[in-house]
């Protein structure tokens, strides 16, 4: 894809270009590689927006009423009880924290000091996607950026903290305790051609880190910038047995057909052992409940037995000693109801066989090589909840890596992951993802649609993507009524 240099005084990571920057447009910068960050010395950090383009442009608050609910139903067939936690885990999920309290504790106060939203729905919103702002300050925004530096923890494997900064860049704060920084996006255009003819238009993303409150960040510090995704299917996800995903991997591409899915290998902090990771855009973590106690951690300032600190780096004195509510703000027994809440919010049933246009799509999808990593079926495990036992469901995934290009990659390794590699995202479910115009698909919410979700599409996935450009018309919108149809 072409490029053009960016109107910013940046360090761009290839593909997501995360800047710590000011930028003017007096000053373009081409593109640097992920391991050479700009020195830090030559970095201007902003105290306040430059200029108007910088507004606010979303308040953070989630106006609820906007957004169909369409992911809100459970799975069929669940016993009552299984009904009553899954409706207790919902009033969870949707549950405000609150700063620890001072006159008394109640069972929703510990947010903090560092969080990124006061609630999981703030940034799972009707359990689909938070939107992210066309443009200006993301805060409350619910894209969520991770931090590290080169190299892996020698007992885990993981990837390393950034020292001032942690894992992942708070920004917002209770009390007297400053937020980490802001952060900003902006979107340059970039156009090209299907073989037709047809131009379209694709949006490159940008993400600054202003206003940061530790100094600059350590030379070479590597980021990822994230959206948070669909809640449909977990449950089902979890079961998808280890034996057949591992089968569906070809690490070496050993059948030479292009695509060589890779296993994420991440520490299991339950059990100390390196395990298959399944959650998360890279398949960074291995189970729900540990997914969910991160969220806690990491997004909300919450302590849980799971992790049972606050998220404080290092040297943040002020986040230290700001009040806590101790080693499990979060009780074991909420942890354990909002994951088996999320294990049985059901998936909405694929409309393919109401359109003839879809069914026709559906070959396409197959033709392109679509399938290769969006497997279509599998049939899960057994689990004590049977109504999630033994069933065929169709994610359209492998639950593997895969190199998607440069274009695509972020500049931060996560386990195993390397930062061009992501996990097959399930495509259940896509043609109801609220996405209206607005940045929502990808693991950055880059893609404004299906289809420019498709364009972007590159690396063992370029040969799909390109049957996809050289398509007629007719043809593509066939594919994209079957995607729609999901
Ligand atoms: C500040 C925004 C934010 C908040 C608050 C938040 N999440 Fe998320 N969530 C994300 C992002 C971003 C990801 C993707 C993470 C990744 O790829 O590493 C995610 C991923 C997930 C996933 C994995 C999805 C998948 O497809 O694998 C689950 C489950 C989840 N969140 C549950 C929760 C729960 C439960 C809470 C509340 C305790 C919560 N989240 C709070 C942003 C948020
Ligand atoms: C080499 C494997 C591979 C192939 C082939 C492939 N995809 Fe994907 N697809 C992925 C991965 C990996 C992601 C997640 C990318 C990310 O995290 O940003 C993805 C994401 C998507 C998304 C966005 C989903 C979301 O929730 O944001 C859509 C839509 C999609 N693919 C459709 C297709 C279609 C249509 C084809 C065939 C033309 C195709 N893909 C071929 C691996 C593949
Ligand atoms: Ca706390
Ligand atoms: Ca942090
Ligand atoms: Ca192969």
């Amino acid at each position: 894809m072409r490029r053009s240099s960016l109107p910013c005084s940046a360090v761009l990571a290839l593909g997501l270009a995360i800047a710590i920057a000011a930028c003017t447009s007096s000053d373009p910068v081409s593109l640097r590689s992920t391991d050479e960050p700009s020195p830090s010395s030559t970095t201007a950090v902003l105290d306040e927006p430059a200029n108007s383009d910088d507004s606010i442009a979303d308040d953070g608050v989630v106006d609820e009423s906007l957004l169909p609910v369409v992911f809100a139903n459970p799975v069929e067939g669940l016993t009552d009880d299984e009904l009553a936690e899954f409706i207790t885990g919902q009033g969870f999920f949707n549950e405000v924290w609150t700063p620890v309290a001072t006159n008394g504790r109640s069972d929703s106060d510990g947010l903090g000091p560092l969080f990124n939203a006061e609630s999981c729905v703030a940034c799972h919103p009707a359990n689909g996607r938070r939107r992210v702002p066309p443009q200006g300050e993301l805060t409350g925004s619910g894209l969520v950026v991770r931090l590290s530096i080169p190299g892996r923890d020698p007992i885990t494997g993981g990837p390393v903290p950034e020292p001032a900064y942690g894992d992942q860049l708070q920004d917002r704060a209770t009390g007297a305790v400053e937020p980490e920084g802001a952060v900003f996006t902006n979107y340059i255009v970039q156009s090209d051609f299907y073989a037709d003819g047809t131009r379209y238009d694709i949006l490159w993303p940008t993400v600054n880190i202003r206003r940061r409150n530790h100094g600059p960040l350590t030379e070479g510090f590597q980021t990822s910038a994230r959206i948070g995704s669909q809640m449909i299917g977990m449950g089902l996800l979890e079961l998808i047995s280890q034996e057949e995903i591992l089968a569906l991997a070809d690490p070496s591409d050993a059948n030479n057909d292009g695509i060589s899915g890779r296993a994420n290998a991440v520490w299991n902090p339950q059990t100390s052992q390196v395990e298959l990771g399944r959650f998360g855009w890279k398949a960074n973590v291995v189970a729900l409940d540990q997914q969910i106690a991160q969220a806690f951690h990491g997004d909300l300032g919450v302590t849980s037995t799971l992790i049972p600190f606050e998220n404080c780096a290092p040297q943040q004195t002020a986040c230290d000693d700001a009040p806590s509510g101790g080693t499990a703000e979060v009780s074991d027994e909420k942890l354990q109801n909002i994951t088996n809440y999320l294990r049985t919010l059901g998936v909405p049933p694929a409309r393919t066989a109401e359109s003839e246009a879809a069914q026709r799509g559906e070959q396409h999808f197959r033709e392109f090589g679509c399938t290769s990593c969006h497997v279509e079926s599998f049939t899960t495990g057994s689990s004590p909840i049977e109504a999630i036992s033994n069933v065929e469901i169709r994610p359209y995934t492998d639950m593997l890596l895969h190199d998607m290009g440069f274009d695509m990659s972020d500049s931060r390794p996560d386990f195993a992951a390397s930062p061009i590699e992501w996990r097959t995202a399930p495509l259940w479910g896509l043609g109801l993802v609220p996405i209206d115009g607005d940045r929502g698909l990808l693991h950055d919410g880059r893609a404004r649609t299906i289809e420019e979700a498709v364009l972007w599409h590159g690396g063992e996935a370029q040969r799909s993507r390109n049957a996809f450009i050289n398509a007629e018309l007719a043809k593509r919108q066939e594919l994209l009524a079957f995607l729609e149809s999901l």
